[in-house]
C-alpha cells in the first residue's frame, strides 16, 4: 500500500494541515537518513486526540501504583474520581507492605467546593492530611495537584513541609496541575523530579543479591511485572524495585543501591534512569520484554552486562526452557494471525514495544502512533541535544544532579567489570541508549504522532487494517468503521502480556479478535450507499 500523506490531510484548513504534516513520517529503508518528526507540542484545539493531562501522567501513571503511599489528589473531585481504579496498575501485599498499608486502590481527595476555590484551598489540605494520618498511619503521603490549584495559588510546598513537621512522615507534592503540558508527559518528568528527589537515596538497606536489578518504567498492568520478574529471579537476578509497578515507598528509598536499571518504557522514566547515572553511577539498559525475540535479546544483554560464564548459561537454559513450553501454542496461533495487519495507537511505548509480539505472530504493524512521546522516542536519544525547548517544555522544572559524594559507585564497578568493558558498551549502544521507533517500523509503514480521529479514519481507509491496538477513546471509533480493535492500556482486562507466558495469552487473544465473525457483518460506512449511512 502507498500512502499519501498530503491526500489524507487535504480536507483541513491550511493552517491545521502545516501543523499535522509535521507529526506523519513515512518509513523509507532506501533515505538512509531518519526523517524528523514533531513531537510534544501542542494539540491543535478541539481536533479530538487520544491525549490526556498532566495530572494524569503524574498521579494516575507514574506516583498513584506506589501502593504504600497514601496518595491525596487535591481539588474538584473530578479527576479523583476519574483516575480511582481506571489504570489497571496491580499489586499485592508483601513482608514489607501489609494489607492495612495498600493504598493504591483507595482514592483521597480534598474535594473542593466553590468556597475553597474562591478563599484559598490550603487549610482543607492541611486538615485533610492530619486527619488521614490520624485514620490511616500510612509510611508517606503524596499530594497531587489538578488545575484549579495552580490556578488559585494554593502553596502546597508550604502546606507538606509543615505537614511533614507535624507528622514526621514524608509528604511530597507534585505540581502536576492538568495544565502543566502538552500532555500526560509533562506529569511523568514532574513525577520523576520528586521521586529522585524525595525518594532513592533516603533509603539506609543494601538490597541483597549477587545481581540486584531495578526495573524502571514497568507498571504491572495486568501483572506484567510480576511475570518479567518470575523470569528474572529464575536466572538469578534479584529485583530491587520496580517503578513503579507493584512498587512500594519501603523499597524506592533503597533503589540507589543496585547494580543495575533496566528501563522498559523509557518516555515515562528516562529522567530517573540518567539522574542516576549521573548520581549514584548505575547504569541503565533499555529492555523490551514484549513478543518473545525480544524478551530473549533482553536476557541475553542483560546477563552480557554482568558477563558472568555461570548467569549466561542459566539463562540460556531458562530461554530454552521457556521456549519449548511455549512454542507449540504460539505456533497454533500464527495460523490464524499469520500476514495479518494491525495500527497500534497507545501513549508512549507500547506502540514500539508490541510491534515485536505482533511480528512473532507473523503480524506487521502499518501505522504506529505515540500520544505524547518526544522526539527521541520516534528518532532515538541522538536527537536529544538538538530538541527546541518551548513555552510548554520550559513550564517543567529540569533537575541538575551531581555525582553523590558518598553513594556514587563507579557503573564499571557497579557491574564489576572493567573501565575497558564498560566503555565498550556504552559505545556499542548496549547500555544508556535507546534508538527509538523507527528503525523497527516496516518500510512504508508510517509514524504518527497525537494521532487525530480524523486521520485515524483515513488511515483506515488506505490500509484496511485487520486489527486495530487502542484505548478507549478511539476503540469504538473503530468499532463502528466495521474494525476489530483491542485496548493495548488495560487489555480488556486480559494479560499479563509480557514474556513467553505472556505471549501466549497475548497470541491467544488477538487470534480471538481476528476470528470473530461479528465484523464480518458489519458495512464501514464508505462501503454504504446514500441512503443506508442516513
Ligand atoms: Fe509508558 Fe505505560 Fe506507555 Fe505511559 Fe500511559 Fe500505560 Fe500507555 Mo496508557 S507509562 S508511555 S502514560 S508504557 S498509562 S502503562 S498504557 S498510555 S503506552
Ligand atoms: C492515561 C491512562 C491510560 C488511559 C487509557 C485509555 C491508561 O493516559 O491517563 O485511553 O484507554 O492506560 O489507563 O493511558
Amino acid at each position: 500500500t502507498d500512502v499519501n500523506i498530503d491526500e489524507i490531510l487535504a480536507p483541513m484548513p491550511d493552517k491545521v494541515k502545516k501543523n499535522r504534516r509535521k507529526h506523519i513520517v513515512k518509513k523509507d529503508a532506501s533515505a538512509g537518513c531518519r526523517p524528523q518528526i514533531e513531537a510534544n507540542t501542542r494539540t491543535v484545539p478541539g481536533i479530538i486526540t487520544q491525549r490526556g493531562c498532566s495530572y494524569a501522567g503524574c498521579k494516575g501513571v507514574v506516583v498513584g501504583p506506589i501502593k504504600d503511599m497514601l496518595t491525596i489528589t487535591h481539588g474538584p473531585i473530578g479527576c479523583a474520581y476519574y483516575s480511582w481504579g481506571t489504570r489497571r496498575n496491580k499489586a499485592r501485599t508483601d513482608d514489607s507492605t501489609p494489607p492495612d498499608q495498600i493504598y493504591s486502590t483507595m482514592c483521597f481527595s480534598t474535594d473542593m467546593q466553590e468556597s475553597d476555590i474562591v478563599f484559598g484551598g490550603e487549610k482543607k489540605l492541611a486538615k485533610m492530611i492530619d486527619e488521614v494520618v490520624e485514620i490511616f498511619h500510612p509510611r508517606a503521603i503524596n499530594i497531587c495537584a489538578t488545575c484549579p490549584i495552580g490556578l488559585i495559588g494554593d502553596d502546597l510546598g508550604a502546606v507538606s513541609k509543615a505537614a511533614e513537621e507535624r507528622h514526621g512522615i514524608p509528604i511530597i507534592h507534585y505540581n502536576c496541575e492538568g495544565y502543566k503540558g502538552v500532555s500526560q508527559s509533562a506529569g511523568h518528568h514532574i513525577a520523576n523530579n520528586q521521586i529522585m528527589e524525595r525518594m532513592i537515596g533516603t533509603g539506609t538497606e543494601k538490597v541483597d543479591g549477587k545481581y540486584v536489578l531495578n526495573f524502571l518504567g514497568e507498571y504491572n498492568i495486568g501483572g506484567d511485572a510480576w511475570e518479567i520478574e518470575r523470569v528474572l529471579e529464575e536466572i538469578g537476578y534479584t529485583v530491587g524495585s520496580t517503578l513503579t509497578g507493584d512498587s512500594a515507598y519501603a523499597t524506592i528509598k533503597n533503589m540507589h543501591t543496585a547494580h543495575l536499571n533496566l528501563v522498559q518504557c523509557h518516555r515515562s522514566i528516562n529522567y530517573i534512569a540518567e539522574m542516576m547515572e549521573t548520581k549514584y553511577g548505575i547504569p541503565w539498559l533499555k529492555v523490551n520484554f514484549i513478543g518473545i525475540d525480544a524478551t530473549i535479546d533482553t536476557l541475553r544483554d542483560i546477563a552480557q552486562c554482568f558477563g558472568d560464564k555461570e548467569l549466561i548459561a542459566r539463562t540460556e537454559l531458562v530461554i530454552e526452557r521457556e521456549l519449548a513450553a511455549v512454542t507449540p501454542e504460539i505456533e497454533r496461533y500464527q495460523k490464524i494471525c499469520r500476514g495479518k495487519t494491525a495500527f497500534i495507537f497507545v501513549g508512549g511505548s507500547r506502540s514500539h514495544h508490541y510491534q515485536f509480539l505482533l511480528r512473532n505472530l507473523g503480524m506487521e504493524v502499518m501505522v504506529a502512533g505515540y500520544e505524547f512521546a518526544h522526539r527521541d522516542d520516534y528518532e532515538g536519544r541522538e536527537v536529544i541535544p538538538t530538541i527546541k525547548s518551548d513555552a510548554d517544555s520550559k513550564n517543567i522544572p529540569e533537575l541538575h544532579v551531581k555525582p553523590d559524594t558518598e553513594m556514587y559507585r563507579p557503573p564499571h564497578l557497579r557491574l564489576k567489570m572493567s573501565q575497558e568493558k564498560y566503555d565498550e558498551l556504552v559505545a556499542s549502544g548496549v547500555l544508556n541508549e535507546y534508538r527509538g521507533m523507527y528503525p523497527d517500523m516496516v518500510n512504508g509503514g508510517i509514524m504518527i504522532d497525537d494521532a487525530n480521529h480524523f486521520e485515524t479514519e483515513e488511515l483506515v481507509k488506505v490500509f484496511k487494517p485487520d486489527l486495530i491496538f487502542t484505548g478507549i477513546k478511539d476503540k469504538y471509533v473503530t468499532h463502528k468503521m466495521g474494525l476489530p480493535s483491542k485496548q493495548i492500556h488495560s487489555y480488556d482486562y486480559s494479560g499479563p502480556y509480557t514474556c513467553f507466558r505472556g505471549a501466549v495469552t497475548f497470541a491467544k487473544d488477538v487470534a480471538h479478535s481476528l476470528s470473530t465473525p461479528a465484523w464480518k457483518m458489519i458495512t464501514p460506512p464508505w462501503e454504504q450507499s446514500i441512503t443506508e449511512q442516513r
